[in-house]
């Protein structure tokens, strides 16, 4: 890769104002840099885009597929100059030409095409798979709206639309070329070939053309560049004017534009929750069509072989159930479009689909109705029917024991379609995203169909990219740990163990310790410019960053804020280390108790922070707008991380590793992937509080536990929720009844009280290990040590020699 100086860049940005804009630096805008500095990366991943495509079809290599209904890449330019081996010579020419590089970057909106954890996995994954030179691209949908902009007004949420492109997106390319069509609707008729093979004809369907844009990814140094397809719903050209003679037809037709453009129109702000709108199953086969079409035109094209040989050189992972109508939509096209046998279509289906699921909340669980998919998707009811007819069959016969389990099997059920038995059945592999996630589906959510086809079953515990997330956002830190152990850690990030055998060594623990205190100073500021609030820069930073929702429970958290509160007002002169808690956190606009709790926190700040008898001990932080982009701030400055979900709830989590790999501390219970960043920073290294996911589960099982007998006899819990109740905390009086009613009346389903008092404990233990210095960068270097096992790389090198059957090319 050749090298580009400081000198190349500034030159190259000045020519390109001149060309482009007609304009001198000096007249330039932080939006005119960004856009020069965008297409010169532009320039660079062209011809390596072209290379990586024409390599891996002379290697007719196997590649993978990432089906996504969810991308969330957040900004691309400093991390394409990072992968490019550019971002140091950026920095410098741009600051030469007089600006700074934080505003130049800030002027990229983020691509938000994703809620949480699910949408930047699938990013941090791309990421990997490019920089480890695996042939494997995503398909995605390129919404015009992406998550909303979130605004707190007097404490509440409100949602703005995200219009992400309403300026140029550099990094798109439209390749109308490889546009395809996807029908909906319709009547399917069936007709006996000569031969006796069945034909099935669709008439009178409503035709959409779904146009690709398409995204390079660029692997770390590497010259790899694959690609991220993300696919946009139109009208198909031409259509307009068939029916401009017919009466009226200009209004219908904007109208029937209108309805097409939506498919593509906006990302649905749910996280781990289902919604079971018509418009959203419109978008899933419209993803899952679109991409299907394609993978299938170009193994053609490209292969020479037969559809049989599919499997051999095409692996399509489907990113949870949304995208599960691709396995129907498989069957659909081999079987209709290229005639093959049912029994030869579902050997090729079953060997090239894999499904992962990301959750075993029931709220998130896809069913659809019959109804809707048989009026939307005529065809591809036709094929679950007799996908679930054969597998109910086999039951029937081939397993007796679980007859009497079929209702609770069938991938159609009392009317309606379960996309994870649909993907269960017609996959070759199902992969939970942590130990115990996987476990729990074994054992519990999916235990009959564990029984069915063990074989199926296996872990990958997730992972993050160390290149976005240690070397781009905290290059202090990246600096001193490749001073103490070289740079080998960057390509290969298990590496990172070699800290360890600095982990006593004061000079260097004290430079880690001075990286975190500049770091949390950075954000520091950002704080005060965002919200007018000074905050102590020696304070505790406890952080917790996540969608809002009841079983993360942010409730937990600020009830332990309101707590420490009460006490200082008691006693306003206790010794204690001063303490910052940061939230950050979006809840779905329907989700009602989760905007309470936004609003509970957001109250409970403009108490706590203006109260001068407290002397500045405590400060509540809610950052409006959580995303990558703030995520990137904020996670080099945590010192706590936050993990508290109910356990058994939380499948893995993610923001738990990228903290750890900023060297905090995670404060969490045993619950995803805290449990295996115990086992390795080991029970001194962690705070670990609460029940276990044996004991939750258990609770369940018995109808849970008596929330009111805390109420009555902890007093701390009692003054809490009677503050809620009485207004304590609001204007009227009637404030946050909800939360207090839904914890005594609804039995506090997330055991909030139960955990109350260990979380307290867990508390007081964190803040006196916090006042011995060296003992706790110990505990922060040895987090990062171990955090290589986290990098996504490990994950995706996983996915590749146990699943996919991939290699580097
Ligand atoms: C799980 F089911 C879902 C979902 O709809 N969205 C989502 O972000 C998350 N998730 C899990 O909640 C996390 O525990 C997990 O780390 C993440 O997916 C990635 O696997």
């Amino acid at each position: 890769m050749p090298q580009i100086t400081a000198s190349d860049l500034k030159e190259r940005i000045e020519k390109r104002l001149i060309i482009e804009n007609g304009m001198e630096v000096a007249n330039a805008t932080n939006k005119d840099v960004y856009y020069a500095l965008a297409s010169i990366v532009n320039e660079e991943i062209i011809p390596n885009w072209f290379n990586t495509n024409q390599k891996y079809a002379s290697k007719r290599s196997k590649q993978v597929y990432y089906l996504s209904m969810e991308f969330l890449i957040g900004r691309l330019l400093e991390s394409n100059l990072l992968n490019y081996g550019m971002l140091h010579a950026a920095k410098e020419a741009l600051e030469e030409l007089g600006f700074h590089t934080e505003n130049v970057f800030a002027e990229e909106r983020d691509a938000a095409l994703g809620n949480g954890g699910l949408g930047r996995l699938a990013a941090c994954f791309l990421d990997s798979l490019a920089s480890l030179y695996y042939p494997g691209h995503g398909f995605g949908i390129r919404y015009r709206y992406g998550l909303f902009e979130q605004r707190i007004i007097h404490g509440n949420q409100v949602e703005l639309p995200d219009y992400w492109l309403k300026n140029p997106y550099p990094w798109e390319t439209r390749n109308e070329e490889e546009s395809v069509v996807i029908q909906f609707q319709g009547k399917v008729h069936m007709f006996k070939r000569n031969d006796g093979s069945l034909e099935f004809k669709y008439e009178n369907t409503d035709k959409v053309m779904a146009v690709p844009y398409d995204i390079p990814v660029v692997g770390y140094k590497n010259n790899v560049v694959n690609t991220l397809r993300l696919w946009s719903a139109e009208p198909i050209p031409g259509t307009e004017n068939e029916r401009m003679e017919e009466n009226q037809a200009f209004y219908h037709d904007l109208d029937h534009q209108h309805s097409i453009e939506q498919i593509s129109g906006f990302l649905y702000p749910d996280d781990s929750s289902y919604e079971g709108k018509e418009l959203r199953l419109k978008q899933q086969y419209f993803l899952v069509s679109s991409s299907i079409q394609n993978i299938l035109k170009k193994f053609k094209k490209s292969y020479h072989l037969p559809l049989s040989k599919l499997p051999e050189k095409v692996v399509i992972q489907i990113n949870d159930t949304h995208p599960s109508l691709a396995i129907p939509e498989m069957m659909r096209i081999l079987m209709d479009d290229e005639r093959m046998e049912w029994d030869a279509a579902w050997k090729v289906t079953t060997n090239v689909f894999a499904y992962t699921n990301h959750t075993t909340l029931s709220e998130a669980l896809e069913t659809w109705p019959e109804e809707m998919i048989k009026d939307l998707l005529p065809r591809i009811y036709m094929i679950i029917e007799e996908i679930n007819e054969r597998f109910c069959q086999s039951i029937w016969f081939d397993h007796e024991e679980l007859r009497d389990e079929i209702p609770e099997l069938a991938i159609i059920s009392y009317g309606r379609v379960h996309m994870a038995r649909l993907a269960i059945v017609s996959s070759f592999s199902v992969n939970g995203v942590a130990r115990i996630h996987t476990e729990i589906l074994k054992k519990k959510e999916m235990k009959d169909f564990y029984s069915l086809f063990p074989n199926k079953f296996n872990n990958k515990t997730n992972g993050i990219t160390h290149r976005r997330w240690l070397l781009q956002v905290n290059p202090k830190l990246a600096e001193v740990v490749s001073d103490v152990i070289g740079s080998q850690w960057i390509k290969r990030p298990k590496q990172l163990i070699s800290l360890l055998k600095y982990s006593n060594d004061k000079a260097l623990l004290e430079q880690f310790d001075q990286v975190k205190h500049e770091n949390k100073k950075l954000l520091a500021n950002y704080i005060h410019q965002q919200t007018g609030i000074l905050i102590d820069d020696q304070s505790i930073f406890d952080v917790q960053i996540k969608r809002l929702h009841e079983y993360k429970r942010q409730l937990l958290n600020i009830f332990h804020v309101i707590y420490l509160y009460n006490e200082l007002k008691e006693n306003p002169n206790q010794d204690m280390t001063p303490r910052t808690f940061i939230f950050g956190a979006k809840a779905a606009p329907s989700y009602y108790l989760a905007k309470e709790v936004i609003k509970l926190i957001n109250t409970v700040a403009s108490i706590v922070n203006y109260d001068t008898s407290i002397q500045g001990k405590l400060k509540v932080i809610f950052l409006e707008n959580y995303n990558v982009s703030l995520a990137e701030r904020i996670i080099p400055a945590a010192d706590i991380s936050e993990q508290i979900s109910t356990a058994s709830k939380e499948a893995s989590g993610t923001g738990n590793m990228k903290m750890m790999m900023n060297g905090a501390l995670t404060l969490g219970t045993l619950d995803g992937a805290n449990i295996e960043i115990r086992d390795l920073v080991g029970d001194d290294n962690i705070f670990i509080f609460g029940l276990t996911a044996d004991e939750v589960l258990e609770y369940y099982q018995n109808g849970g536990y008596n929330a009111r007998d805390i109420y009555h006899t902890d007093d701390r819990v009692k003054r809490i929720l009677d503050q809620l109740n009485q207004g304590a905390f609001g204007v009227h009086d009637i404030e946050f009844k909800d939360i207090f009613y839904n914890i005594l009346y609804h039995n506090d389903p997330y055991f909030v009280l139960k955990d109350f008092e260990p979380y307290l404990e867990t508390h007081e233990l964190v803040e006196r290990a916090y006042r011995d210095r060296l003992t706790w960068m110990n505990m922060s270097v040895t987090n990062i040590a171990y955090s290589g096992k986290f990098s996504s790389d490990q994950t995706i090198r996983e996915y590749a020699s146990d699943i996919w059957k991939i290699k580097q090319v």
